[in-house]
């Protein structure tokens, strides 16, 4: 216990209250046959609600946090006993975190790897005694200077190496703490200016990084999923992981599309100029959909400004989407979401997570709806009937030519009358669920 949550009981489901509680969050409501807690699977993430002081481009910590700065093992462990009280008090399944946020870097790779390890014997108390189970661990590989120019796609192969390092002490660590899955988000596996950079040479390092990671993985018997998270610029001007469409041209390059899946983040796909929906449904449609940080953008500063969801009809057609791909696996909602630095309480940061997990719950069920009276899909289907005739069919088997289409059509006197795509009335129909 940190005393720092001590004035918040744990939270329950309270729809008419008006204190600290869930309106709409019923962990064990049940939703297409299913837990709603076991469908949205919510999981913290350590690094912005206990790392993050603060700052922004003009000015640094306004949080006063009794952890801060954190670079003692004491004032770590201080910072653990803290994240594992709002664990508690928000009642989630999971967390996840990355080695930097946990532990202070050591003095020598065993070191910091020793430091890492120490914090997991703690964590692995604290999960044992009902706290939450681990969603996904994941390496640091951006923050400090000597990743400057790249982790796995450095110039410098010394620091290929010492990113091994750092990302097998992480995967042994959450291999251990029964972690659900591994991330690998390239922060800085990207480029500012082609003038000094060789795209093809930084490609098949990140390819080759990648292959070692999975290689490892089965090595150690990691059962979790290996899982990428596409961003699209920020901090790198050119990002090599930019978007699902993307990282599955990487995966079936370098022939990892059946061992690695996807973490989608909203905020990222705003920035790569999509909506949540289309990274989700693509990823599903490419078989290589795994799990989500539920955390959006401002829509008008064109950053990653990592907010709290707070919009229930966005929500909807994410979980929609997520449903229709038979929903979470190994994969969650990760709400990789910070306060904004005005929002200096603890309360804050209960709350935060509070109306987040409510919007979400929300979203839940208005998809769930959606998607139980099968109107959508039924007009979806219905777009795409014609194809089901025997004749459309044998275009797309194996055997056709180019050839005997073209003379089928002429031969048939083609002259296709265009139908309406009926936007607007779907538009309309959604706005009945949401
Ligand atoms: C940054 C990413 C990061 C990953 C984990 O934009 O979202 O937080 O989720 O490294
Ligand atoms: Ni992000
Ligand atoms: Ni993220």
């Amino acid at each position: 216990m940190s005393g720092y949550f001590d004035a918040i009981a744990p939270l329950a489901y309270d729809p008419d209250g008006d204190g600290p509680g869930f309106r709409h969050y019923n962990p064990d409501e049940i939703v297409l046959g299913k837990r709603m807690e076991d469908h949205l699977r919510f999981a913290v993430a350590y690094w912005h609600s206990f790392v993050w002081e603060g700052g922004d481009p003009f000015g640094g910590r306004t949080f006063d946090r009794p952890w801060f700065p954190a670079d003692t093992m004491e004032l770590a462990r201080a910072r653990a006993d803290a994240a594992f009280d709002l664990f508690r008090i928000l009642g989630v399944p999971y967390f996840c975190f990355h080695d930097h946020d946990v532990r202070p870097e050591g003095a020598s790779l065993t070191e910091s790897r020793d430091r890492l390890n120490r914090i997991a014997d703690l964590f692995a108390e604290k999960m044992a005694a009902g706290g939450p189970k681990l969603l996904w661990g994941t390496a640091n590989l951006f923050s400090n200077r000597r990743y400057m120019s790249g982790a796995a796609t450095n110039p410098d192969p010394d620091v290929f190496a010492y990113s091994a390092a750092t990302v097998r002490a992480c995967m042994d660590v959450t291999h251990r703490l029964n972690g659900e899955n591994y991330v690998l988000w390239g922060g800085r596996e990207g480029y500012e200016t082609l003038l000094n950079t060789d795209i093809g040479q930084e490609l098949d390092q990140m390819g080759r990084f990648l292959s070692l990671v999975v290689d490892y993985k089965h090595k150690i018997g990691f059962k979790g999923t290996i899982l990428i998270e596409p961003k699209p610029q920020e901090p790198t001007k050119h990002q090599y992981d930019y978007d699902v469409g993307n990282v599955y041209g990487f995966l079936r390059r370098y022939g990892l599309e059946n061992e690695v899946r996807l973490n989608i983040e909203q905020g990222h796909a705003i920035l790569a100029g999509h909506t949540f929906e289309h990274e989700l449904a693509l990823a599903a449609a490419l078989g290589i959909f795994g799990s989500i940080d539920m955390n959006r953008n401002d829509y008008q500063s064109g950053w990653d400004t990592d907010q709290f969801p707070n919009n229930v009809p966005e929500t909807a057609l994410a979980y929609y989407e997520v449903l229709k791909a038979g929903g979470f696996t190994t994969g969650g909602t990760n709400f990789d979401a910070k306060l904004r630095r005005q929002s200096l309480d603890p309360e804050d940061l209960v709350m935060a997570h509070a109306g987040a997990m409510d919007v979400c719950a929300r979203g839940l069920k208005a998809a769930a709806r959606m998607l139980e009276d099968d109107r959508l899909e039924t007009a979806r289907r219905d777009r795409y009937a014609a194809w089901q005739g025997a004749e459309a069919q044998a275009m797309l088997a194996p055997g056709a030519t180019l050839d005997a289409i073209a003379d089928a059509a002429e031969a048939r006197g083609l002259d296709p009358q265009p139908v309406s795509g009926r936007q607007e009335r779907l538009e309309n129909l959604v706005n009945r669920y949401v």
